[in-house]
């Protein structure tokens, strides 16, 4: 049964309840090797689940628009005292609805449309938010983009200074979406002070690593911290701005009044859940092991002859490029997922191909690490997903189907947090 159960959804709903019971199994019976994606302890499903969802809260604790805050203000409190606590920050604040928003609240807090703001570029792992043309990022504000260079798969420090120095951006945003190396932060830094800019680390994709010690820290060296809670946090789907105190008050006036409306209280709960796990020695095992996984899935890869961009990863994400393989992202990633092994196609840097069919598949360690996979099984899958490439290539969809079968076998020793298959 779905713990917690859903009967009631069962009993109102079926329809409803029959589509959760469908993905809970879906997601029990894949490898889930998005990087972005996560399972939740049961705890965090419980926080988000509860009547929480009810009240309205508009404003900080002590200071709302509505009444009746006597338990979500100590639940806010919490929640920021925890994630203070965890990163070692003056200021945070738990509101943002997700990663999106609470960009776009940095945005609101320290630039004036039309500023020049500087990011990573999508298509080389950047975010969109980071100033990419189709997002309101790029149409209200002037984005300056930076690439990695051609020859490393690695940010190029050189030409951020170099673009930093000449266009003077307000903002420097530093992270992204599909980078699979260490971020150096204190060289961000540099040039950002250089410059007189904010300096905004979005640690979406690695705030569970940074809060195990398995990446380091942009605490002391970032303005602002920018993270979603469920990736490697292993939170529910919100997000969370960190910042020194002296950017504090800009920071909260950015997220209420300026760009949201009441903060989703079960959220927030969660969000203090997630916290509390990520503080433990466990959680601390847990991120180191998303990282020794991935390097050892990196290093199987490579030995089967896989490109990886930047040459392999120093945390949750691995980034190929199958142009070697004789196949585009989408097929690879399609073919993948009826084999049971869930990624998403990507493009790589410098790529040749349209976004929407591009070079590259994005894979990463987070969500199996959390069934409990470690590097004995890394061989294996890498042995998959080279089976299923070479199986897309020539069409031969019996191998999927057989695939999809050995990995169901497999992950049915590895308990799913927060559901299991009826007996
Ligand atoms: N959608 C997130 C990811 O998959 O990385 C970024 O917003």
């Amino acid at each position: 049964m779905h713990v917690p159960p859903i009967h009631s959804l069962t009993q109102t709903d079926w329809q409803l309840a029959e589509l959760i019971q469908r993905e809970a199994q879906r997601q029990h019976d894949k490898l889930r090797m998005i990087p972005s994606e996560n399972y939740v302890s049961t705890a965090v499903l419980e926080a988000t689940g509860s009547v929480l969802t009810n009240k309205y809260s508009e404003g900080y604790a002590g200071r709302r628009y509505y009444e009746g805050q006597q338990l979500v203000d100590p639940i806010e409190l919490l929640a920021i005292e925890r994630a203070k606590a965890l990163f070692g920050v003056e200021h945070a604040n738990v509101q943002p609805y997700s990663g999106s928003p609470a960009n776009l609240a940095v945005y609101l807090a320290f630039a004036q449309p039309g500023d020049p703001v500087m990011g990573m570029s999508l298509p080389m792992g950047g975010h969109l938010t980071h100033g990419w043309s189709v997002s309101v990022t790029g149409k209200w504000f002037r984005p300056v983009r930076y690439d990695v260079r051609r020859e490393t798969g690695r940010v190029d420090l050189d030409q951020v200074r170099d673009l930093a120095r000449r266009e003077r951006p307000k903002v420097i945003f530093c992270g992204g979406t599909a980078i699979p190396r260490t971020i150096d932060f204190p060289a961000f830094a540099e040039i950002a002070r250089e410059v007189n800019a904010i300096l905004v680390a979005d640690i979406a994709h690695i705030a569970g690593l940074i809060a195990g010690g398995a990446h380091p820290s942009p605490v002391g060296h970032a303005d602002v911290i920018s993270t979603t809670t469920h990736k490697t946090l292993r939170g529910p789907r919100g997000a969370m701005l960190m910042s020194t105190a002296e950017h504090a008050a800009a920071i909260d006036k950015a997220v209420f009044p300026g760009l949201q409306g009441g903060p989703h209280n079960h959220t927030t709960a969660g969000i203090a859940v997630a916290l509390h796990e990520a503080g433990t020695d466990s959680f601390r095992a847990y991120a180191h092991q998303v990282v020794a996984n991935a390097k050892a899935l990196a290093a199987a890869l490579i030995e089967r002859g896989f490109d990886l961009v930047s040459g392999g990863t120093d945390n949750h994400l691995i980034l190929i490029d199958l142009t070697s393989k004789g196949i585009g992202g989408k097929p690879a990633a399609k073919a993948l997922d009826r084999a049971g092994i869930e990624t998403n196609y990507n493009t790589v840097p410098y790529d040749t191909r349209k976004p929407f069919d591009p070079s590259g598949i994005r894979l990463g360690t987070p969500a199996l690490t959390t069934r409990g996979l470690t590097e004995a099984q890394m061989p294996q899958i890498a042995a998959w997903i080279d089976e299923v490439v070479s199986a897309a290539v020539k069409e031969d969809e019996a191998v999927l189907d057989r695939v999809a079968g050995e990995v169901r076998e497999l992950l049915s020793g590895y308990p799913m947090p927060g559901w299991a298959p009826q007996p």
